[in-house]
């Protein structure tokens, strides 16, 4: 099978693979709903409150977009600029930014730029804060950018029920900024975004990834919980970029060359586990941040919110597909063909030795200073509650929280978190980077984050030093999880 064949092929396996699954969404997407394109109004009509003055260096634009998965497979949904994933955000640290958003959309939108550093009244959360893109309207976002790595941004509204908005949609982008010593060793540089399409509500999500029994789980009780769960958000389709596995140009190589990939994952949902068969991963940046001890490793994973940097030699010429280790969901769409240059095999997929994800073999060994204050959060689910969702508290409660979690100026904080429930949860913090310590007990030092996977019942503990005064938003990435209940609101005293 030439890849023709496979493109071909592509789209009849993930018809053929999960057909219950995918009948409704195929039927949708094969008529696709009109989408109006909004009326253009001239430039006068932007003044205002929010008028721009001056040029900015970018803009984008919400607005309904078709993203083409594959031939015969589109989709509606809203993006930025008419891409999926928006255009590419490219900056030098330090540097000062203005992005002008446009939104062409009847509902207020949040930018949110995620991993930079920024003032509460521009990160991009109605709960710091930010005032909203109004409907029809535009606002300029201005920041400095820093810190250096891969960043990257997003919307921020809730969804609830609304299966098409926020981080369902398609808005979302690669965000770098430059630092002026990067040493720059490859010979090309790839923006992989994994993506789900299509969510839908349902009792038993098949696609995922059990817990794994041999986890320590430090925080499981005695007795389950014998609560039935509630509908859980799924979906029937992948990609990885705008095209399903197949369906869009190969990553084209040469032998010997170093690859650079920045992996994010930018589903609403899932956690996924990606590989390259016969090939090693060398991972230099988790969130965009160095890490002290670069490993070879042969899958990757990676939750909603987070991004991977790695490097891969390209030393094992062929055809490969780069992909979700679920055959469900690599058939399903998630997944890209590597083409070394002058091969024209089938596309290859092996499944990898399984090894465990573990955050703490990039890390050093290395003291931490006493924390000024312990803050231990507790997350439990209430299975199945108002409209059959699952509910979420952050010690004992659903957002809001008052009072409960402030930082002083300048303080060290060692944030511990308690994970009582049975999903895993990357757990993420707005406006500041913090450093992974423990890892279900295995200490570690010098990987700094802004998103953590913490294990089904296990436990995470993170030191933050308080030095971005300002509102501080603190959630699970999982959209279904943030809009009902798991979110805290940190202030500065
Ligand atoms: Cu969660």
């Amino acid at each position: 099978m030439n890849r023709r064949d496979f493109v071909r092929l592509g789209c009849a396996t993930v018809i053929a693979t999960s057909a219950g699954k995918l009948r409704a969404a195929f039927a949708q997407s094969l008529t696709p709903r009109q989408v109006p394109s909004p009326p253009q109004r001239p430039m006068a009509a932007l003044s205002g409150p929010h008028a721009a003055s001056g040029a900015a260096d970018f803009t984008l634009q919400i607005a309904p977009v078709m993203v083409e998965l594959a031939p015969q497979v589109v989709i509606s949904t809203i993006g930025y600029s008419n891409k999926v994933p928006g255009p590419l955000l490219r900056m030098r640290e330090g540097q000062s930014v203005t992005v002008d958003v446009v939104n062409d959309t009847d509902v207020p939108e949040y930018v949110h730029w995620h991993g930079l550093f920024v003032p509460s009244e521009v990160d991009g959360a109605e709960e710091e804060g930010t005032p909203p893109v109004p409907p029809h309207g535009r606002r300029r976002y201005q920041f400095v950018a820093k810190p250096a790595g891969s960043r990257w941004y997003h919307s921020h509204t809730m969804a609830m029920m609304d299966l098409h908005r926020g981080s369902y949609t398609g808005q979302f982008g690669f965000l770098m900024i430059d630092s002026a010593n990067d040493p720059g060793l490859y010979d090309q540089e790839v923006f992989l975004a994994l993506r789900e399409w299509e969510y839908f509500l349902s009792t038993m999500d098949q696609d995922e990834m059990p817990a794994d029994p041999n986890d320590p789980m430090p925080e499981k009780p005695g007795t389950p919980d014998p609560r039935p769960n509630g509908l859980e958000v799924s979906a029937p389709l992948y990609s990885i970029n705008d095209k399903l596995l197949g369906a869009g140009d190969p990553l084209r190589v040469q032998t010997g060359q170093r690859i650079l990939m920045h992996l994010l994952n930018a589903s609403a949902s899932q956690i996924h586990r990606v590989a390259l068969p016969a090939h090693k991963f060398q991972v230099i940046a988790l969130d965009g941040n160095p890490v002290p001890a670069p490993q070879l490793v042969s899958v990757i994973e990676i939750a909603p919110g987070e991004r991977v940097d790695a490097i891969v030699e390209m030393n094992q010429p062929g055809v490969w597909i780069l992909g979700e280790l679920r055959d469900a969901v690599r058939t399903s769409g998630m997944g890209i063909v590597v083409e070394y240059a002058n091969q024209q095999q089938r596309a290859v997929w092996l499944p990898p030795p399984t090894k465990r994800w573990d955050y703490t073999i990039f890390g050093k060994t290395a003291p931490h200073p006493a924390p000024d204050q312990t803050v231990d959060m507790l997350f439990e689910k209430v299975p199945g509650g108002p409209h059959g969702i699952n509910h979420w508290l952050v010690n004992g409660k659903e957002y809001p929280h008052e009072r409960e979690f402030v930082f002083r100026q300048g303080g060290r904080y060692r944030l511990v978190f308690h994970n009582r429930s049975d999903d895993s949860h990357p757990l993420h913090m707005h406006r500041h980077l913090f450093e992974l310590v423990e890892l279900n007990g295995k200490p570690t030092a010098g990987i700094m984050k802004d998103t953590v996977i913490v294990p089904a019942f296990g436990r995470a503990a993170v030191d933050l030093i308080a030095d971005q005064p300002g509102l501080t938003l603190f959630h699970c990435h999982i959209q279904q999880h943030m809009d009902f209940g798991f979110m805290a609101l940190f202030r500065y005293a």
